[in-house]
């Protein structure tokens, strides 16, 4: 069975051009897709539900499909390119090393928005198509954004079964922990070249409908230190929000350079990850083995002065180093992965939200010190 947290009275989506129900997978390209099913699963908490490949039919890739909640992460591998696609696989982890291909979206009418993007400028990647199996109809469509990033639109609404048709269930690698590490993708962040970021802003706005929403970095803040700017585009009930951040010139190497030269251009710089106990959480991910950025001391010297009320003590965010920023809207908690690969490219982020619908702006400076140093150590200075 199949969760979702993505249920929009079918009224609130008549005014909108382009209704989505919310992100419908992350969908990665991994060297050894079977060793990150089970990173996925040991370290992040998740579950595996479905898989595809040679066993069902599939001799080209192997697909396992990890959830927690309603987030829902695909990693594919090539085992024998024959097809266009299994080329385009193989190709992408040689140039990119693993990453994401697909932020996948659901809607409630994949044909319409397809439509709806290609009319308003979107590049098609695959004509919408309906999948079927005994578990009933997907309709699929896809359209190209920055990179060699797509975004699958998902009709699932005529459709049970564990994945998409071709995909048979499969059982948890590991038993997931008692807890549960996060419930949702809260949001995914792309990296663009430099003087890019208004053209997919624009993008965004023109094909999906989206607007952008106030939280924003400027060239003032750039120039002062956090060498990149970004600005976030989202759907009109907040389900999906894309920032997009450019590099920018400053002291340092920008973190975007460094991710733009390893990546071999544009693509999705962070996943963040929406949990409830985001203490437990870091806890359990830490305990797994799993590595977040550094806080030096002296932010949680001063953080209670500006943050005010938590709910968690500032001594155990101190002790686990997570972060904390308030706005007129409430406050938000946040942590920050380490690259998950070799490569200084793809990382995560955990988000607990308690009103604040910001991104961690009060943290820019003490978050983008903490990627500095890690790119000092890799010798990017
Ligand atoms: O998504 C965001 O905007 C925040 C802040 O390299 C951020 O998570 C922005 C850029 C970056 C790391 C985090
Ligand atoms: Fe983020």
């Amino acid at each position: 069975m199949t969760e979702t947290l993505h249920d929009t009275p079918d009224t609130a989506r008549q005014a909108d051009p382009f209704p989505v129900k919310g992100m419908d997978a992350v969908v990665f390209a991994v060297g050894n897709a079977k060793q990150a099913a089970h990173y996925y699963s040991t370290a992040f908490g998740m579950k595996l539900v479905a898989y595809s490949g040679p066993e069902n039919g599939s001799r080209e890739t192997a697909s396992y499909v990890l959830t927690n909640g309603a987030a829902r992460f695909v990693l594919t591998s090539v085992i024998k390119p024959s097809t266009d696609r299994g080329r385009f696989l193989a190709d992408h982890v040689a140039e990119h090393g693993d990453g994401v291909i697909d932020l996948a979206i659901e809607v409630p009418d994949a044909r319409k928005a397809y439509a709806y993007a290609v009319e308003h400028g979107a590049t098609g990647v695959e004509e919408p198509y309906e999948v079927k199996d005994e578990h009933g109809t997907v309709v699929l469509a896809a359209i190209a954004t920055y990179g060699k990033t797509r975004h699958t639109l998902v009709d699932r609404s005529g459709y049970t079964g564990p994945y998409l048709p071709g995909f048979v269930a499969a059982s948890p690698i590991v038993e997931p922990p008692a807890k549960r590490t996060f419930q949702a993708i809260d949001h995914c962040v792309g990296n663009v070249e430099l003087g890019k970021m208004n053209e997919w802003v624009a993008f965004y706005n023109k094909v999906m409908g989206f607007t952008n929403m106030k939280e924003f970095v400027g060239d003032d803040i750039a120039t002062e230190y956090s060498a990149l700017m970004s600005k976030v585009v989202a759907d009109g009930t907040l389900k999906v929000k894309f920032p997009i951040n450019e590099p920018a010139i400053a002291k340092k190497k920008s973190q975007i350079d460094e991710y733009l030269e390893f990546y071999g251009g544009a693509g999705v710089q962070h996943i963040a990850l929406a949990t409830n106990d985001i203490v437990s959480t870091v806890r359990t991910m830490r305990a797994a083995g799993v590595q977040f950025l550094d806080t030096p001391d002296s932010y949680y010297d001063t953080l209670g002065e500006w943050v005010g009320d938590t709910r968690v003590p500032i001594e155990t965010l101190r002790e686990l180093k997570i972060l904390a920023d308030r706005d007129e809207d409430g406050y938000l908690l946040q942590i920050f992965t380490k690259p998950v690969q070799d490569r200084p490219t793809v990382f995560f982020e955990l988000i607990e939200r308690h009103g604040s619908m910001g991104f961690g702006k009060g943290n820019f400076k003490a978050l983008f010190e903490a990627i500095e140093r890690e790119q000092a150590k890799r010798g990017n200075l």
